[in-house]
């Protein structure tokens, strides 16, 4: 029977088990820069099969929160570089998520000051991160966009694949297009942030299209076997909607099958909270997406997320629900998660007051069981699951 702790041969990268770091937004890169800690806590992170980085900017206009990290800098290139050595050094693998936030942004975020762009002009109930020029963070509500030209589309395809390009020449195994979470290309697929009367809008066809324009540049540029997707059928996450999501992603996974992608990676239910959490008539169907996508030819890992322990997990693999599992939140606190789940050993909980912005205290400052130092002498280690 497959267990988490089996290896996995990822489209010819081989990772030692079947449990993922999902990417974790952290706002720790001043000026879109990885700093010498980001090293450390990814490094820590290593014994996960495979490490999926914190959503990155393709662009400065791809840009929307405080202090994320970029791909279009050289010094956020050599930042990077810095990461997946350390990564490799400890024998891990490592994929840099891209992101283009489109609406969820900030016109004090965005280049010359300008609105935050979008497929339609219409803003989301949404909040971003910002912090200000004494040093304090603050939340904010997201700015209205302008809606882009179709004219425009080309240039922000081009800057994926110059993206993913750059993420390979600096050490990077893979990338993972950010498709999910109410984001620019979220925000072209689903009809509640695209109104657009153009052949990117109205019909499920022609709201997939950029997403497929994405795809076709990034896996052109680097090859599909370093490209996996992220995709949250449902979540409410900024201010995403759609009345019929079956239909419109079992149109993305068919789409998707023509590549010989990587993963693809699946949010179940909303971001982060239930995972029953529905949009449209019905319930979705998560088996129903998994087999549109084989049906269609698709042969690509099928990684599933959100909220699993480690009985979830186990059971997902042993049922082939899915081949790989990530995790989230568990590994902010728990950098030898792998051991822990491997020895049943208890998990420590996340400090949520450190999870956005900060330094050292709450990212590269929670011990490993090997440390030594596990709950008793650790003010914020708290033990949650016994599982
Ligand atoms: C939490 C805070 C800011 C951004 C996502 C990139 O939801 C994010 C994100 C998460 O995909």
């Amino acid at each position: 029977m497959t267990t988490l702790f089996d290896s996995f041969d990822l489209s010819g990268l081989p990772l030692g088990n079947r449990i993922v770091m999902a990417p974790l937004t952290r706002n720790r890169s001043p000026r879109a820069v990885p700093q010498a800690i980001t090293a450390t806590y990814y490094a820590q992170r290593a014994s996960a099969g495979l490490l999926i980085s914190e959503a990155t900017a393709i662009t400065h206009q791809g840009q929307g929160y405080a202090d994320v990290p970029g791909l279009y800098s050289e010094e956020a290139l050599a930042g990077w570089r810095a990461v997946t050595d350390a990564v490799h050094a400890k024998g891990g693998k490592i994929v840099v998520q891209l992101w283009h936030v489109g609406r969820i942004s900030h016109t004090s975020l965005q280049p010359d000051g300008q609105p935050p762009v979008a497929p339609s002009a219409v803003q989301a109930k949404a909040q971003t991160y910002l912090v200000d020029t004494d040093g304090s963070g603050r939340f904010a509500p997201t700015s209205l966009p302008r809606a882009l030209a179709a004219s425009e589309l080309p240039g922000i395809v081009e800057d994926y694949r110059r993206a993913a390009r750059a993420a390979i020449d600096v050490g990077f195994d893979g990338v993972e297009i950010h498709a999910a979470n109410g984001y620019l290309i979220d925000q072209f697929l689903r009809s509640g942030s695209n109104h657009r009367s153009d052949r990117y809008g109205g019909s499920i066809e022609n709201r997939a299209r950029f997403l497929f324009e994405v795809v076709d540049a990034v896996t052109s540029a680097i090859g599909a076997a370093r490209t996996g997707i992220r995709l949250s059928p449902v979540t409410p996450a900024n201010d995403a909607f759609d009345a019929s999501p079956q239909a419109l992603f079992e149109h993305v996974v068919r789409g998707l099958a023509k590549h010989a992608l990587s993963y693809v990676h699946v949010i179940e239910g909303a971001t982060g909270g239930p995972r029953d959490h529905q949009q449209g008539e019905r319930p979705f169907d998560y088996a129903g997406l998994k087999h549109a996508y084989r049906a269609a030819g698709g042969g690509a890992a099928w990684m599933v997320n959100n909220g699993y322990d480690r009985a979830m997990a186990q059971q997902a693999l042993a049922s082939g629900h899915g081949d790989l599992v990530a995790f989230g939140r568990p590994f902010v606190g728990n950098p030898d998660l792998v051991e822990r789940l491997r020895l049943g050993a208890p998990l420590a909980e996340v400090d949520a007051a450190t999870l956005y912005g900060g330094g050292e205290e709450g990212y590269t400052d929670y011990p490993s069981l090997e440390d030594g130092r596990n709950g008793a002498d650790s003010t914020f280690v708290r033990l949650i699951d016994k599982s």
